[in-house]
């Protein structure tokens, strides 16, 4: 990583200069001049670690079940790219959602954003966990909380996981209600 850190403080410099040394009509052509190079390089910095690019959520639209349900509250609603709609369980004991990527991914982060309009704090005592089957499961993180009404959740799962399922299960006696849930995956780079 610090031949990468001196490259970008030498690239700092370097365009810090060569604007400085520019007549003001040039200075445009200069910058896109510079900024085409900057791109070229980072592309090739980036390009031996590939993982710093290509993450993707691949939790929309896919299947998704909990625990039980409260009247409509569907599980979908988790995963519908709708921050406004949201999935309920019941009150019971450890209620979950869980959803099913359809293949393995590997998982980087994972994100829970909380419901808007109320009730932030019954997100805590999570656990959240994905892996290649059920009896598989790696704890990617627990959350103790609580949450406010609103709040945007970011897990990082450290190291990535390979995962189809991703779960999130409340250890506590109320409901779990979810805004939306994204799974971050590292993605093969696709070219051109
Ligand atoms: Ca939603």
């Amino acid at each position: 990583m610090q031949h990468k850190t001196c490259i970008l403080m030498f690239l700092v410099f370097f365009l810090h200069f060569s604007i400085g040394l520019v007549t003001h009509e040039k200075l445009s052509t200069q910058i896109n001049t510079n900024t085409a190079i900057l791109r070229q390089i980072l592309a090739k910095l980036y390009g031996e670690n590939p993982d710093v690019q290509n993450l993707q959520e691949v939790a929309e639209g896919k299947a998704s079940t909990q625990s039980s349900q409260l009247r409509t509250y569907q599980p979908g609603n988790a995963n519908d790219g709708n921050l406004n709609t949201f999935s309920h369980t019941t009150n019971e004991q450890s209620p979950y959602w869980e959803v099913d990527l359809g293949r393995d991914y590997k998982i980087r982060q994972i994100k829970i954003f909380v419901r808007r309009d109320c009730c932030g704090d019954l997100i805590r005592q999570l656990d959240i966990t994905a892996g290649p089957s059920h009896n598989r499961m790696t704890q990617c993180a627990i959350y103790t909380g609580p949450a406010k009404t609103g709040y945007h959740l970011v897990f990082e799962c450290s190291p990535i996981i390979i995962g189809r399922y991703v779960k999130i299960q409340k250890n506590d006696t109320k409901n779990l209600a979810l805004a939306e849930v994204q799974v971050m995956a590292i993605v093969d780079r696709t070219v051109g």
